[in-house]
């Protein structure tokens, strides 16, 4: 036992600029006050602009409510930092098992190739090998996926001690040669072993794709496995009994690599399927992934990663388990969640996937409130909370014996395993309820993450400077908004059901950790307020109805200090944590674009569905884009070039906004004394703002001739409606 005994593995240091926020937040608030006192004592009289009025009353006092909710994960944000030096000084010898749950769920819009990269890098993390367990859900029940898996376990015996030996980063094959085209000259062994492994992966990766394009497996290769019997015998995407094979069995002595060192444990599973049976997506998978991994490995903690996010720092489980085996605080941590990263994402970030300000200061925000939510890929988890225990006081674990009584109780053959990945075995069972992932939602990991959190854990959020995951960012601006569309339906059903955090978190979890779901789970009650501010007051002005004080009342005073202090602020935030002026825009424009549509089609959605007429359906955001697209997505231009709905909604108000300032110009011009410059300023502003942010919308109308462009059928339809708005204001 060395000096260090007592000190802890992790360590947890709060923001600093408090007293600047309280500064801003308070002045804010006050600002807002002073709006509302305007709004009664201005109240008017003439019958249609009090309807107004009290529309743009409601939009703001609706703003005012949601900036105080977002508040709550503002105030006070923590950073975590680990020492893993001080883990492995202590722990070294009794490190716990990890099981590592990999999803996917079509080969067509998750290649195989991409697959393996990221299990590779899983299978590659700087830990005892023999402790790595490696299962692959394949929801497709694809004999290519498998084939490539099969390969995967074939390539892993010289990747791994590749990585080991020159301590290769990042471990994923497919980046690590892509981002290193030269042959490494200083190093002679280097350089040969790196030429060697190149052409490996190189060939490797040539054969699965031609078999993915072929469709099917050769006979030749297939008696390479007994596995692939399966499929001759007609299993199918949707009709199939349990697939559960073991590729590398790191259990047996025998399985070892080119150095002869151990190797971690890989499995494929494809849990049953039949026609008529409810599978419930990815929660489902997750939750058969739980039951048979328990029967084979049975570690104490999970991972869980989507296909897409390989692993960008082999130091990751380390990083992890400084905060599960800490003496201190480490008892009551039931999941370490890592933010999910894109390696896709430009300088600007067009489309807002960074998701900056959430990821960098309302996770930390959470964090300081109790935890932050599970997000659905990229978190350790300790086994018994996710499965459905509850926190108990006072409990230590013992880990060295915990992996002896572990190790006990997983001693199964396959053919039982195989039963627990069954289509009926959660029949009249509380899986999916109380035990494992929640099913029914869209976003059944900000559920499942809540559920934990109320049975006493609590939860970090883990975010060092090397990123522990990253991902695939979609690259246009529907996939965007369609992701985020499933997003907001989700977190409104969260809200709107008995989870809410408020009634169902009451008395479990802090009362600012509650407000701090809250922040996500309105999302898509945003929508009314901003349809009704970028809608109403532009048509108002062209009846001269005026909504907001005069410029030269001292009344535009709050309204000023309220816009400028939330905007700097928030531009602040954005510049902090590393973006950029221009991506600060960009996301700006997102979030309006999310609110007018995605949170739209959200409360849609809801509406739809509580009424009984649509079922859940889970879209997978494609990782795979044409190279005319990908290459507009790098230089940074919006994408339009499909007919959607959610188009036509941005087109018209664009160019409502637009015909209204013009025709306003026109007036102004030609006979100035009919406008009441001093007081429709205001509005007058408020549409220029509009078509600021809307910049690419009007290029993507009129100015640009790539396919990438805004469909003229679109174009058209919106400039009916608009002037059509515009008319029936004027007259
Ligand atoms: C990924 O890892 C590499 C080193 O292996 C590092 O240089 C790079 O910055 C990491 N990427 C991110 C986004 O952190
Ligand atoms: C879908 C897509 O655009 N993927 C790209 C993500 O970024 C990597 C490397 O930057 C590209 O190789 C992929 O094509």
């Amino acid at each position: 036992m060395g000096r260090d005994d007592y000190l802890p593995l992790f360590e947890t240091r709060s923001a600093k600029g408090r007293l600047l926020y309280w500064l801003y937040a308070v002045t804010v608030f006050l600002g807002v006050l002073s709006i509302c006192v305007y709004r009664v004592r201005h109240f008017p009289e003439q019958e249609l602009k009090r309807w107004a009025w009290i529309g743009v009353f409601m939009a703001e006092l609706w703003y005012a409510l949601y900036w105080l909710i977002t508040q709550s994960v503002r105030y006070s944000p923590v950073y975590r930092y680990t020492f893993k030096d001080r883990l492995s000084r202590r722990y070294e010898e009794v490190l716990p098992g990890i099981d590592i749950f990999v999803c996917t769920a079509d080969p067509v819009l998750e290649p195989p190739v991409m697959v393996i990269n990221t299990v590779l890098t899983v299978m590659a993390y700087n830990y005892p090998p023999e402790k790595l367990n490696v299962y692959l859900s394949d929801d497709g029940g694809s004999e290519v996926m498998f084939y490539a898996l099969l390969e995967a376990s074939q390539f892993s015996k010289i990747w791994l001690p590749f990585c080991r030996k020159f301590k290769v980063e990042p471990r994923s094959p497919g980046i690590y040669f892509s981002s290193a085209d030269e042959i490494p000259v200083d190093d002679v062994i280097f350089a040969k072993e790196w030429q060697t492994v190149k052409n490996l992966f190189q060939e490797m990766k040539e054969r699965i794709n031609e078999i993915m394009k072929l469709g099917r497996i050769p006979d030749e290769l297939q008696k390479q496995h007994k596995g692939f019997r399966e499929w001759e015998l007609g299993a199918s995407k949707r009709d199939h009994q349990t697939i559960l094979e073991i590729l590398i069995d790191g259990r047996d002595s025998k399985a070892m690599d080119v150095e002869g060192k151990r190797l971690p444990t890989l499995i494929y599973m494809a849990r049953e399927k039949k026609p008529h049976y409810q599978h419930n997506f990815k929660a489902g998978a997750m939750n058969a992934l739980i039951r048979v991994s328990s029967r084979i490995s049975n570690s104490p903690i999970i991972l869980n990663v989507d296909c897409d996010q390989y692993s960008n720092n082999s130091e990751s489980v380390r990083d992890a388990l400084c905060f599960f085996m800490d003496e201190e605080m480490g008892d009551n941590i039931a999941y370490v969640q890592y933010p999910q990263y894109s390696n896709n994402i430009t300088k600007n970030d067009v489309y807002g996937n960074y998701l900056r300000i959430i990821v960098e200061v309302e996770l930390p925000g959470a964090d300081a409130n109790g935890g932050p939510p599970y997000i659905g890929s990229g978190c350790f988890h300790r086994r018994d909370a996710l499965s459905g225990k509850k926190h108990e006081k006072e409990s230590k674990i013992d880990w060295k014996k915990e992996n002896e009584i572990r190790v006990k109780e997983s001693a199964s053959t396959l053919e039982e395993t195989k039963i627990l990945a069954g289509c009926s075995y959660e029949e009249n069972s509380q899986w999916g309820k109380e035990m494992g992932l929640k099913y029914g939602c869209p976003v059944e990991d900000i559920l499942t993450g809540l559920s934990v959190q109320c049975r006493g854990w609590r939860s970090v959020f883990f975010n060092p400077e090397r990123r522990g995951f990253l991902g695939v960012a979609p690259t246009s601006l529907l996939q965007s908004l369609v992701q985020h569309t499933r997003w907001s339906e989700g977190h409104i059903q969260i809200f709107l059901s008995k989870y809410c955090p408020l009634l169902y978190g009451h008395g479990k979890i802090p009362l600012q950790l509650q407000i701090s779901y809250c922040c996500y789970n309105l999302w898509a009650a945003n929508c009314l307020a901003t349809l009704f501010y970028v809608i109403v007051p532009p048509l108002c002005l062209l009846k001269a109805i005026t909504l907001f004080p005069q410029l030269s009342s001292p009344w535009v005073l709050p309204y000023a200090y309220v816009f400028l202090a939330k905007y700097s602020y928030s531009l602040g935030e954005f510049l902090w944590s590393g973006g950029t002026l221009k991506g600060w825009y960009n996301d700006q424009r997102m979030w309006l674009y999310k609110r007018l549509t995605s949170h739209l089609y959200g409360i849609y959605g809801t509406i739809l569905r509580s009424l009984g007429f649509s079922k859940l359906s889970f879209q997978i955001t494609s990782k795979v884009a044409d190279d005319d697209v990908s290459l507009r997505y790098e230089q940074e231009i919006m994408e339009f070039g499909t007919v959607s709905s959610m188009f036509n909604i941005l087109a018209t108000i664009a160019l409502l906004n637009l015909l209204t300032f013009l025709w306003i110009m026109a007036r102004l011009i030609i006979n100035p004394q009919t406008t009441d410059l001093d007081s429709s300023a205001v509005q007058i502003i408020l549409s220029g703002l509009v078509m600021v942010i809307n910049r690419p919308v009007y290029e993507g109308m009129f100015f640009r001739t790539d396919k990438g462009r805004m469909p003229s059928s679109i174009t058209y339809q919106s400039l009916i409606l608009a002037t059509f708005a515009c008319l029936l204001a004027l007259y």
